[in-house]
């Protein structure tokens, strides 16, 4: 038996998949599938200028590797976290959001009812298999009037979503290739995190999951 192609496999076949988690919160099933390519190829260029690297938290070094665009990037060190203009390994700027991803955010965020949204700030995440992100909340930055937009490419993974409160059950929501969520409104504080990395493999991405998330931070 040959295992089925991630890249090819597409039970929606070409419908949409939006599907609300929470009031301010939804996914758009397969939203980035068409630009998948040059999402890959710009976040290339990105990480030539700022390479992936794993940061250290108060709580200890992240399995997932991280890092940014645009005019400030999410940082952090033993004394915590911070959004700063400069990447603190190379001493530089962080590159520019390239415009295919800030048009790709702005383009969700109104799809999902969140015109306006002016992201400047772009984190992006490598999983590897058995990475992981701890249930949290993302609070440091300045809006939280404005949306996230997340994006999700390569190897699937299992988003935990959980409630307002750490201790509620959170719900596990699968992810793939393509698909883009937007967290706004009454979400927007919700704890969430993501499941270990399962291995795999992707046509486009090999053994690796990236996401991007687009932020009003400062
Ligand atoms: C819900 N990243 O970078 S994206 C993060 O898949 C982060 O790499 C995960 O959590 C990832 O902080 C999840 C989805 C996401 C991002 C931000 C949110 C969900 C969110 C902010 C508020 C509520
Ligand atoms: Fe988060």
């Amino acid at each position: 038996m040959t295992p089925p192609d991630p890249g090819t496999l597409d039970l929606f076949a070409g419908a949409a998949r939006d599907v609300p988690l929470d009031e301010g919160a939804v996914v758009l099933g397969g939203f980035a599938r068409g630009i998948d390519k040059a999402l890959l190829d710009t976040l290339a260029d990105v990480e030539r200028d700022a390479p992936f690297r794993h940061l250290v938290t108060p709580g200890g070094r992240m399995s997932v590797a991280m890092t940014n665009c645009g005019a400030a990037g999410w940082v952090s060190d033993r004394n915590g976290y911070r959004y700063d203009p400069i990447d603190p390994d190379s001493g530089r700027r962080w590159p520019a959001m390239p415009d295919v991803f800030r048009d790709l955010a702005k383009s969700a965020a109104a799809a999902a009812g969140f015109p306006g949204f002016t992201p400047d700030a772009c984190l992006l995440n490598r999983y590897e298999p058995a990475a992981r992100l701890s249930l949290h909340q993302d609070r440091n930055e300045r809006d939280f009037g404005s949306p996230i937009v997340s994006v999700s490419l390569g190897l699937p993974a299992v988003f935990l979503w959980g409630g307002q409160t750490r201790s509620d059950r959170p719900r596990r929501v699968p992810l793939v290739h393509g698909d883009v969520v937007v967290w706004g409104g009454p979400a927007r504080l919700a704890f969430h995190g993501v499941h270990p990395l399962a291995e795999g493999h992707h046509p486009l991405t090999g053994n690796v999951r990236y996401n991007l998330t687009f932020r009003h931070a400062v």
